[in-house]
């Protein structure tokens, strides 16, 4: 792979891109698509799965604010959704996944863009969006491709050298540097003017490093959908992680930004790396509009918030929630990206529990002090502690811990620390992430450095959980015959456990954060939420996973629905004997003994 990013000097690489873009557009760019590709690629897409609503239905806001932001510059702009039509065609029995190619032909058919800007901002869309470009250039190769996004932005020479059907690459967030693109197209401009921007000469990688990153005056602008049925979105699929909170008949959710960046740099993220350094807000009056337009126009009644720092600025923080509910907009939200719990104050909780904060993630990530320090998370053992403590007078708010496991050098000792602080300060959930390595971030970089980390393991990097991650893909493949380590967790404090031992390690310590604490519980109102992320899990995310089925069983009973109770210890004893995966698992962990007892006590 070449490493140049420059021809000759900074002028020359210039000169060649800008001759190169004239050259690809003969007649002009003044209408501009984008694509959102399917989310999930051909080969791990479970139509069962998405007929259950589970797989992620965000609406494209990037696009959409790329859009607005292109038509108030003069050019004419749409959006075509495929990962939605996908979505939508999974309902009918005679689906088949390449319809998005039917729904790409009819959109390009009809707009006739110059210009087709492909939109990918998760690594594990890294296939989709190859499959996506190879089909415009194979059926339109007179339109000029464009990637961009997060994806992109982390790999461009890595995907420019793969694929011959993406023209260009826009890094970072392009609100400005694509206006300045078109216009350069147009003789509207020079090619001073062009930035951010990579493509391949005569087969070498060139870029335009030059940054133009927006303002805070840009940001205030919302997304513009076009035609697209943005409140239906959450019918056929999940938009943050707290849907199962609300009645499905009812709920209509839909996603919308505070602000761009964050303040932190922690190692394992690329956020500093893409957004740059510092957090700029929108005007609050543009996100009470932009709420106030998803209930009117779409009737959403719930938002994620896609901010990397929600909280940042307390001060603004506190204005913008209590002006959320002044004007009574009937809107719950939750912050399932997670927030910084050291920036959290007991005026914050109070004003978002009042503007319909249901749902909160926090971001643990260890429970180790040298391992945040190293990671240099924003955030330490007694923020998480004082955050827990704090909202326990919330129990309206879900609260989940975000773990993460497996940060290189990380030893069994510092491991028990985060499943020991997970289990002392008991937030409601703790989802745990073997720790991945995405582009872009300092992690991957200095690994990448010292040669232990290779560029194609970073490509399409994914995380070990998740409908298309590495646990579900393990259950299913050890159906047969499964490995187990069942006293991995016993090895000495010392030691660094392997990947492959990583794997184990994620599933006795999601049992020790999550399952196990539930024999002791009998709050009714804490047996609730548990039964509703249960079925959710049961239901939607695993649904062959007895262990859920079995804890399922024992809230219910509990909450003297003792034929459901019965019923789910019936199906977790199938589901145990057809999978040898989870047959060791339930030997080791005697919870077939388990299993038998809450049977018993169901049955009286
Ligand atoms: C919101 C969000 C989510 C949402 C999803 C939002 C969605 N799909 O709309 C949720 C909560 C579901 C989510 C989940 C995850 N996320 Co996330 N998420 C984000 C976050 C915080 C903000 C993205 C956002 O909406 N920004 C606001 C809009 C306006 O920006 P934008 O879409 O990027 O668009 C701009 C530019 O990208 C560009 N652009 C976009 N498209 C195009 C196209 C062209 C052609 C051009 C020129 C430009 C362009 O211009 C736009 C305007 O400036 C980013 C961090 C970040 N700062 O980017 C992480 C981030 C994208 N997530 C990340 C990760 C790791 C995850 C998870 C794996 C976390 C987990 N533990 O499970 C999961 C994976 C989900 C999955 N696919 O399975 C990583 C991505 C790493 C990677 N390379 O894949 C990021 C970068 C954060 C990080 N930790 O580093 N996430
Ligand atoms: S606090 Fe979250 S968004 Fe900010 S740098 Fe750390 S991981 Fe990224």
């Amino acid at each position: 792979m070449s490493t140049v990013k420059t021809i000759g000097s900074e002028a020359e690489t210039v000169s060649l891109i800008g001759a190169k873009i004239k050259s690809l557009f003969a007649a002009g760019c003044k209408r501009i698509l984008f694509i959102n590709p399917p989310q999930v690629a051909e080969q791990d897409f479970d139509q069962d799965i998405a007929r259950l609503g589970f797989y992620y239905a965000f609406p494209p806001y990037g696009p959409g604010v790329l859009v607005r932001t292109l038509e108030n510059h003069g050019y004419t702009a749409d959006i075509v959704d495929l990962n939605y039509e996908v979505l939508l065609s999974a309902q009918s029995p005679h689906f088949h996944y390449r319809i998005w190619q039917k729904f790409l032909d009819k959109k390009v058919i009809e707009f006739k863009p110059d210009l087709v800007c492909i939109s990918v901002m998760f690594s594990m869309t890294h296939d989709c969006m190859l499959e996506t470009a190879k089909y415009v250039r194979e059926t339109y190769p007179a339109v000029v491709v464009m990637a961009g996004g997060v994806h992109p932005t982390g790999c461009p020479e890595v995907i420019l050298e793969i694929t011959h059907s993406i023209d260009f690459v826009m890094r970072y967030e392009s609100d400005n540097s694509l206006v300045s693109f078109c216009d350069y197209v147009n003789g509207a401009s020079g090619s001073e003017d062009l930035s951010q921007l990579a493509t391949l000469h005569e087969g070498r990688y060139i870029e335009i490093v030059k940054r133009d990153r927006p303002n805070e005056d840009r940001l205030s602008i919302a997304p513009d959908y076009k035609a697209l049925p943005i409140g239906e979105y959450s019918g056929y699929g999940r938009i943050g992680s707290y849907s199962w909170l609300f009645d499905s008949a009812t709920h209509r959710s839909s996603s919308i930004i505070s602000n761009r960046g964050c303040r932190a740099r922690c190692t394992f993220c690329s956020v500093e790396n893409f957004n740059f350094r510092g957090v700029r807000g929108r005007s609050i009056q543009s996100v009470i509009d932009e709420l106030q337009t998803l209930r009117d126009v779409y009737g959403i009644n719930h938002v994620m918030w896609l901010d990397d720092d929600l909280f940042y600025d307390t001060e603004r923080t506190i204005s913008l929630f209590q002006e959320m509910t002044r004007h009574e907009l009937g809107i719950t939200w939750d912050a399932t990206n997670g927030i910084i719990a050291s920036a959290a104050t007991a005026e914050i909780i109070h004003a978002a529990a009042q503007s319909g904060c249901r749902g909160l993630n926090i971001g643990i990530e260890s429970g180790n002090p040298e391992i945040l320090k190293s990671v240099l998370k924003p955030s330490a053992v007694k923020h998480f502690r004082r955050l827990a403590e704090m909202l326990k007078g919330y129990p309206q708010i879900f609260s989940k811990g975000l773990l993460m496991i497996g940060f290189p050098g990380e030893t069994m000792g510092q491991i028990w620390d985060t499943i020991n602080l997970a289990r002392e300060i008991l937030l409601d959930w703790y989802p745990i992430q073997i720790v991945a390595f995405f582009a872009n971030t300092s992690m991957t970089n200095s690994l990448l450095q010292q040669g232990m980390l290779s560029e194609d393991k970073i490509v399409d990097a994914r995380f070990f959980n998740g409908t298309a991650g590495g646990q579900k893909q393990r259950e299913r493949e050890e159906k047969q015959i499964s490995k187990f380590i069942p006293d991995i967790l016993q090895r000495d404090g010392a030691y660094v456990p392997t990947p492959e031992e990583l794997k184990d390690i994620w599933f006795l310590a999601d049992w020790l954060v999550n399952y196990e604490r539930i024999l002791p519980e009998y709050d009714p109102v804490k047996l609730e939420m548990k039964k509703a992320i249960l079925t959710n899990i049961c239901e939607r995310m695993s649904v062959n996973n007895p262990l859920s089925t079995m804890f399922l069983g024992i809230v219910e009973n509990r909450l003297n629905q003792k034929n459901q109770a019965l019923e789910r210890f019936k199906r977790a004893k199938v589901l145990v004997g057809e999978s040898e995966f989870w047959r060791i698992r339930f030997d080791a962990l005697k919870l077939n003994d388990l299993l038998e007892e809450q049977a018993a006590l169901a049955a009286q």
